[in-house]
């Protein structure tokens, strides 16, 4: 066996000095090396040596089949080098010339803005949920306390989608807030549960600098025994003051939404003039921000919750005015232009 291997080597080296392209040590590759290779076929008799031969047998294959393979790539790198050498002695190649940049993408800057957000309420335990953006009528209204008939309906104009399949013709929705997703996760988890819920939204808007057709919104909500809006307050002061990195304060405004009672808007301490009054708070020292409220008993029991045992909180707030905020954005409607010139700056 021994020298049989000695022979095949020495016959593997002579075919290598002869090859001079590529495709021609690749066939040598076959016939040694492949699966019908002279050595793989030695490789194979070693199961008809008798047993005490077979162990020095297979080391000594292996180590002739490594030394051929080392003897193949070395070949094989040279012939490499030779053919670019060949190609570049032909060709002028400026080697002054500055190199070709590859076109990163990055992050947008409202994903950006929302990983925050969803480390911030995460560092503060509340779980992170998502809702679909096309949603029944029951979820975006009727669910969180909003019956067809009710005027509050006209506040958030909507677009509907007829669904051909559905027997009781109920109507779906582009969901017109994230407020749908308090319904579900209510109805899923009961409580006590303390989740936020970052998502795109849809209305049937007049456009203009503050107001977009598609947007993002970010809800939350908490429910527990003993909560009031004294925890809500604590709550958005410490969230508002670490994504901004400076100490912020909030205010609360009466305000309705069907789904909360009392209901309220909260207002930030405007963080271009420090409060003082300038044109982005129009002059006020405050900034609007976001609707929130005592999550409502009918919305509580809607989902199996007894409400005189647990009482709790939602609020929403837009990304795209919390974006223009941090970065003095003064038009909403970059965020969906698409123009690389905008979105290269985050
Ligand atoms: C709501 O959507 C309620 N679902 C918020 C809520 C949740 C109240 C839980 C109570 C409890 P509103 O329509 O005000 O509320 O929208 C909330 C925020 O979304 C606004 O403060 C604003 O920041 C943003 N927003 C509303 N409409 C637009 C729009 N067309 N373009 C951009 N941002 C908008």
């Amino acid at each position: 066996m021994k020298q049989e291997l000695q022979k095949i080597l020495e016959q593997a080296k002579k075919d290598l000095k002869k090859v001079k392209t590529l495709d021609e040590l690749k066939d040598l590759d076959v016939k040694y090396l492949g699966r019908k290779g002279l050595l793989t076929e030695k490789l194979r008799s070693i199961k008809d040596l008798p047993n005490e031969e077979k162990k020095d047998a297979g080391q000594l294959l292996n180590q002739t089949k490594k030394s051929l393979e080392h003897d193949l790539e070395a070949r094989a790198k040279s012939l490499e080098k030779s053919v670019l050498e060949a190609q570049l002695s032909k060709e002028f190649f400026d080697t002054t010339l500055p190199g070709e940049t590859k076109k990163i993408g990055h992050i947008h800057v409202l994903a950006q803005i929302q990983e925050e957000v969803e480390k911030i309420f995460g560092q503060m335990g509340y779980a992170v949920m998502d809702g679909p953006e096309i949603d029944s009528e029951y979820y975006n209204f009727e669910g969180i306390n909003i019956p067809a008939d009710h005027p509050a309906r006209d506040m958030q104009d909507t677009f509907f989608i007829k669904d051909k399949h559905d027997p009781d013709h109920q109507r779906l929705v582009l969901r017109t807030h994230t407020s749908p997703v308090q319904a579900r996760t209510i109805e899923k988890y009961g409580a006590p549960l303390r989740i936020i819920s970052p998502g795109r939204v849809f209305r049937n808007e007049a456009l203009d600098a503050s107001h977009e057709h598609t947007f993002h919104q970010t809800e939350g909500m908490l429910i527990d025994k003993n909560i009031s809006l004294g925890h809500l307050k604590g709550t958005m002061i410490e969230f508002l003051s670490r994504l901004f990195n400076k100490d912020v304060e909030v205010r609360f405004r009466p305000g309705y939404f069907p789904f909360v009672e009392p209901g309220l808007e909260l207002d930030f301490s405007c963080l271009l003039c420090q409060g003082k009054g300038c044109r982005v708070c129009k002059h006020t020292g405050w900034v609007e921000f976001m609707g929130a409220g005592m999550t409502h008993p009918n919305v509580l029991e809607a989902g199996g919750i007894d409400s005189t045992e647990y009482t709790g909180w939602a609020f929403g707030f837009g990304m795209e005015r919390l974006a223009m905020m941090r970065y003095g954005i003064t038009d909403i409607r970059l965020f969906n232009s698409g123009d690389l010139r905008f979105i290269r700056q985050f």
